[in-house]
């Protein structure tokens, strides 16, 4: 009797499966785990500090005396807990710039805190900054630079395995890690353990990088690897917070190397057809240089400034990365916390009301006529449902009623990456005076992009998918 109605239910499970739709296939190349997870996070903090926030230069020459490092209020936990309120998800931070002092008792050299004045050379910046993150809930990254103007043997195979050491020591000391950051800047002179002389590397074949990387993914199989070409996310081409307009987190990585002309270009969009997922992360610093100067302390960039670069970044597809150095103190200067703070109350005063949210949305058609692929899904505020259309069908329109008259500014809409990057361009209508007025108009979506309007009066907003690779596949639609 139990047999039988086991063998029921099977063929009910069967028979069901069998009638709905399947999804879309997936459109190659696709995100890693760690990739999606990295695009969710939307808005890391940078952190440069190192004997360079006391000299006042922005690349220490590596002669510098590891006793001027001083910080004489010092406190990690402020820096993080300012991240955290302004909504930012991970912190990177530079456990050695160019110049080679380490902000760790590293075991390897003596160019480090532990020959600071500061506490007496007990400090450890890198074991603080990763215990405020961890109580703080923010994901911890590190960039340890490449190109170390301290170390004697910098140019020969004695430095890799100086730099891979620390790498160990990083990875397993200060564990879990959720990016590294390497670094591709070659200035050439240093002081280089006292030689004072200018040293050329080959940058593409001297660091080993594929050994490299493979010892650190032995420690941390999930970390993010950031350096111009990847592999885990690319550099975005500027220093300035845009990324292209149009922006596929595509590229093919045997179109990049270094100094060929025009890379920056290419890595600020990406390119549609190309073979791996390497995103674009957008690194800017809101002050000037990346590193503290008070003579900087007038030009931290406005709210306003940061709101306009979280649309130019996190509302073109990209991650955010923005640069906040400490002061000679060791704080976020005051003028950098109330930028931050500034920012944050104008993104929550932007994006206070989804006017389209649990709103009706009709749409040109959808796939299958399957619920599962509905254009309600647009905006139930799950980003794990989405709108798709039938394989053939590449183009597509979803309109929504806002059900009454609101002035709108923005639109956010998102494609549902899982299954890969695929729309082309898009335009967006209001209704206004009987009749459909195009409003907006833009290329890529990926996991966000953010359009901004005229605002306008409207009770209907209408969205077109003009061109893309395959059928669209978008989980989210929000009006502001
Ligand atoms: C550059 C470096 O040379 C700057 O000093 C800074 O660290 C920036 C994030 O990357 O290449």
């Amino acid at each position: 009797m139990k047999r039988i109605y086991l063998i029921a239910s099977i063929l009910t499970i069967i028979s069901c499966t069998s009638k709905e739709t399947p999804p879309p296939a997936p459109l190659l190349p696709l995100p890693t785990e760690s990739q999606l997870a990295w695009h969710e996070m939307e808005m890391n903090a940078f952190v440069h500090f190192t004997t360079n926030t006391f000299t006042g230069k922005e690349w220490g020459y590596g002669d510098e005396s590891p006793t001027i490092f001083n910080p004489t209020e010092y406190n990690a936990d402020q820096w993080v807990r300012t991240f955290k309120e302004t909504g930012f998800k991970g912190v990177i931070l530079t456990c050695k710039h160019h110049d080679g002092f380490c902000l760790w008792p590293s075991k390897y050299t003596e160019h480090s805190v532990k020959n600071s004045l500061w506490k007496n050379g007990t400090g450890d910046v890198v074991r603080d900054v990763m215990r405020a993150c961890k109580k703080y809930e923010l994901k911890f990254g590190v960039y340890l630079s490449p190109w170390d103007r301290n170390h004697a043997g910098y140019g020969t195979p004695e430095y890799l395995e100086y730099y891979r050491n620390q790498l160990t020591e990083l990875f397993t000391t200060y564990a879990p890690v959720f990016e590294m950051w390497f670094d591709g800047a070659n200035g050439g002179d240093g002081y280089y353990g006292g030689a004072r002389e200018k040293r050329s590397i080959q940058g593409s074949t001297y660091y080993q990088w594929p050994t490299t990387l493979q010892l650190v993914r032995d420690m941390e199989p999930e970390v993010i690897f950031f350096s111009d070409a990847g592999p885990g996310v690319r550099w975005v081409g500027n220093e300035r917070g845009v990324a292209g307009e149009t922006n596929w987190n595509s590229i093919t990585p045997d179109t990049l190397f270094a100094g060929k002309a025009g890379i920056e270009k290419l890595l600020n969009t990406g390119s549609e057809n190309g073979t791996h997922w390497i995103p674009a992360e957008v690194d800017v610093s809101i002050r000037k240089g990346w590193f503290y100067h008070a003579e900087e302390d007038s030009l931290v960039k406005t709210p306003k400034q940061l709101f306009d670069i979280y649309l130019t970044s996190v509302g073109r597809g990209s991650t955010l990365l923005l640069n906040v150095p400490p002061d000679r103190r060791g704080l976020v200067h005051e003028n950098d916390v109330a930028a931050l703070e500034g920012f944050r109350a104008l993104l929550d005063s932007t994006f206070k009301t989804d006017f389209a949210l649990n709103k009706k949305v009709t749409a040109s058609s959808y796939r299958g006529k399957s619920k599962h692929y509905a254009p309600s899904n647009l905006t139930d505020n799950n980003t794990n449902t989405y709108w798709t259309t039938d394989d053939e069908i590449l183009t597509g329109s979803f309109e929504i009623d806002l059900a009454q008259t609101q002035t709108i500014k923005y639109i956010i809409l998102q494609e549902d990456i899982r299954l890969g990057q695929r729309v082309k361009s898009l335009t967006v209508e209001a209704f206004k005076d009987n009749d459909w007025k195009q409003v907006a108009s833009g290329t890529t979506i990926g996991h966000k992009r953010i359009l901004k309007l005229e605002p306008i009066e409207t009770d209907k907003v209408r969205i077109s998918i003009t061109d893309s690779k395959a059928c669209p596949v978008i989980s989210n639609v929000a009006v502001y």
